[in-house]
């Protein structure tokens, strides 16, 4: 119990010199660092998403919105671009289960409290559009494994080969080397900034994530979300982890804001996290003070289990005031409006 204690007076100091040493708005490695929430543009629609990828997903998304249309085709649309990347973890290029297979989950809401859901699907290339039909052509939120690509197939979606992408084929191997659960201790610098759910590195040497969350806010000023992955590389087969599910990976409530997150899904279940974020911002706080106040949620319960463990939330409000924060460095989040398009980096609890 003492050490606990000390070990969490030594985290709130840590998080003291976290602050500090990010308090101002500079340029790091060509990335913004800030500490207080963005505002966003009343008179523009904006898209925000998770991580280096958002870049390229949220143009698909701001073509939707720049034309007038509606957040949950923008949400949609702009994760499909990512899904579809063969240079990107996220969906059928993502790596498989320790038995060898790619399952997927993904997850959509509305403004209007609708969603759809699907998890442990394999096979099939556009979980997100399932997710979408879910929520519209069902009386269910929520589909999984076989019955999910049934009613993909059903729905007219193909049934893909199952085989692996050449990176996901590569880090497999690797990890049957030893098969331990968490990825090949390959670079070890990066897993120690990120923790298991490091990026991965890709053989044309760029990092990437399995996953990616998207929010959005159209001109009529509904709000959206979507998120979607290929999940945890190695996990048990039949894992499933936050993304697919409402109020974990992803919440949307159109009078206060929406959320998602990233990182490590079974820390992120456990504390609800997307729809808590929603709930701080609904109690008057920033998107980055709620982002923030569920991370010391979440370190206050897992004080003893922190190592190595990353957990991330991007926020945005429903007057498109939008911000992130993480447990440990390195979480970044695209932004896409009338005024900017770039990346920022996200504050943190640990500093290092
Ligand atoms: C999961 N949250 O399946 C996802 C993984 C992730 O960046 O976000 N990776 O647990």
């Amino acid at each position: 119990m003492y050490f606990r204690i000390q070990y969490f007076n030594m985290l709130n100091r840590r998080k003291f010199i976290s602050g500090s040493a990010l308090g101002s708005v500079g340029l790091l490695l060509g990335k913004e660092v800030h500490s207080a929430s963005i505002q966003g543009a009343p008179d523009s629609p904006i898209v925000v998403s998770t991580w280096d990828v958002g870049l390229d997903a949220n143009r698909a998304a701001w073509e939707v919105l720049s034309r007038g249309g509606i957040a949950l085709d923008a949400v949609e649309q702009g994760v499909r671009i990512t899904e579809d990347s063969l240079n990107c973890c996220v969906g059928l290029g993502g790596n498989p289960d320790r038995d060898g297979f790619v399952t997927l989950d993904a997850c959509i809401m509305d403004a209007h409290g609708n969603c759809g859901s699907v998890a442990f699907l394999e096979r099939i290339k556009h979980p997100i559009s399932v997710a979408r039909r879910v929520m519209e052509k069902t009386p269910h939120v929520m589909l999984v494994g076989i019955g999910a690509q049934q009613f993909a197939l059903e729905e007219g979606f193909k049934l893909e080969s199952g085989t692996l992408s050449e990176d996901a084929q590569r880090a497999y191997e690797q990890w049957l080397e030893k098969s331990n659960y968490r990825p090949p201790e390959k670079n070890i610098e990066n897993k120690k900034q990120h923790g298991p759910f490091a990026p991965t590195r890709l053989a044309n040497g760029d990092w990437n994530h399995d996953t990616i969350g998207m929010l959005a806010l159209d001109q009529q000023r509904n709000l959206s979300g979507s998120c979607t992955t290929s999940g945890a590389g190695f996990k048990m087969r039949g894992r499933v982890g936050d993304s697919p599910l409402i109020g974990s990976g992803l919440y949307v409530d159109n009078e206060v804001g929406a959320c998602t997150a990233t990182g490590q899904g079974e820390e992120i279940i456990r504390i609800a996290g997307a729809h808590l974020v929603v709930e701080f911002m609904r109690s008057g706080l920033t998107p980055e003070q709620s982002c923030k106040k569920a991370i010391e949620r979440f370190v206050k319960l897992r004080t003893n289990k922190l190592a190595e463990l990353q957990v991330c939330f991007l926020a945005i409000d429903r007057a498109g005031n939008f911000g992130g924060y993480s447990l440990r460095p390195g979480f970044t989040y695209a932004v896409r409006s009338r005024h900017e398009e770039k990346i920022y980096k996200s504050t943190s609890w640990f500093d290092s």
